[in-house]
Parts: structure tokens; C-alpha cells; sequence
């Protein structure tokens, strides 16, 4: 394979990283959150930006925490707001078939609230039933927590990934969706690409 050849397949592999599927309102799991008191906040990252593997993702704001490859063996744990009356959806999407999620709720006070294992019922983004989803409907106003592990109680290694959407009616939405950056970037990079071939055909 020729040097043109590789930095063209390098420039191609930048392009598609930049231009494939990403939420402006992603968190990335970086294997602190292994407790109740060490839950990572999603409030921060909640948007209304259009995600087609989330329900109503345009009228209900959304936060989608990712656990990638590496991540540590634990539970993983999240937190956020909600008023009471609010309707709240855990959506774990792409979890099977790494693995078997399992989805439980508490308050601040570890009391628990509700649970799921094999919720999916066809949304998108799950390729198998086992998927965990989740309404249910805030029954105070404050912080909830989400434990994420394997079924039944057992811990996530590594390569076990998934995507924890969690979805509530009327939260605050400070996230800015990141679809115009990410067309930007996509464009220039695909620029770039047509400017390199117009080189190496000069050449
Ligand atoms: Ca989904
Ligand atoms: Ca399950």
C-alpha cells in the first residue's frame, strides 16, 4: 500500500469519526461513578436536539451518558432532577449484545424506586429485548439516581458498552445541540479530502 493511499484511508477514517452520529448532550462514563455519592450528574447535558434512537427526543429533553471500551469493572452510576408529576424514560440502547443491562432507581437515600430489566420494546437504538427501558413518573422533586449493571446484579467489565438515554418532561435544557459544529467540521473535512486528491492528480 502506497504512502498516498494510507493518508487517504487516514483522512477518509477522520472524516467518517467526525461526521458519524454523535449527541451534543453526551456524557462519556470515565469509570469514577462506581457509587451512589460518586453518581455522575447528567443535569448539565440535557437538550431537545433530535436523536432518532430517543422517544420524543425533540419535545422531552434527553441526556445520553456513554460507556465506551476500557471502562472500569462497577457499577455505574448517574443522577438527575426531576420535579414531582414529571414523566421520566431510561432508555439503554446498544447494550445487548455485550451484555444484559438492568436498570434500578433510587433517591438520595438509596430507598428504591423503581427497576428494569427487559423493558425494550422496539424503540430504536436496542438490537435485542434484553435492553432496559424505563418510564415511570417522579414522585417528588429532587435528584434520582440510576444504577446501570449487569443482569442480575452483577458488575460491567470492559467491552461491555451501552447508552444510557435518560429522558424527563419539562427539565431545563442547557445543552446546545451540536448539529451545525459538527455539519462545519464534517464539510471542511470533506474539503480537505477533495483538495488532497486534486493534489495527488497534479502530482
Ligand atoms: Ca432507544
Ligand atoms: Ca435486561
Amino acid at each position: 500500500m502506497t504512502m498516498k493511499t494510507n493518508r487517504s484511508i487516514f483522512t477518509a477514517i477522520s472524516i467518517l469519526g467526525i461526521c458519524s452520529a454523535s449527541y451534543a448532550t453526551q456524557i462519556f462514563d470515565t469509570g469514577s461513578n462506581g457509587s451512589l455519592a460518586t453518581a455522575i450528574n447528567l443535569d448539565p447535558y440535557f437538550s431537545s436536539e433530535f436523536v432518532a434512537n430517543i422517544t420524543s427526543s425533540t419535545t422531552v429533553p434527553h441526556a445520553t451518558a456513554t460507556r465506551t471500551f476500557g471502562g472500569a469493572t462497577q457499577y455505574d452510576w448517574f443522577s438527575f432532577s426531576a420535579t414531582s408529576g414529571s414523566s421520566i424514560l431510561l432508555d439503554v440502547d446498544n447494550g445487548m449484545f455485550d451484555f444484559d443491562p438492568y436498570l434500578r432507581v433510587y433517591d438520595s437515600g438509596s430507598s428504591s424506586i423503581t427497576a428494569n430489566d427487559d423493558g425494550h420494546a422496539g424503540d430504536l437504538g436496542s438490537a435485542h429485548g434484553y435492553d432496559s427501558y424505563l418510564p415511570f413518573t417522579a414522585t417528588y422533586t429532587g435528584l434520582y439516581f440510576v444504577e446501570v449493571s449487569v443482569y442480575v446484579h452483577g458488575m460491567i467489565g470492559a467491552g461491555q458498552n451501552y447508552d444510557l438515554h435518560v429522558s424527563v418532561q419539562d427539565h431545563v435544557a442547557p445543552g446546545v445541540p451540536d448539529s451545525a459544529s459538527s455539519a462545519l467540521l464534517c464539510g471542511l473535512g470533506l474539503l480537505s479530502l477533495l483538495g488532497f486528491r486534486a493534489r495527488s492528480k497534479r502530482a
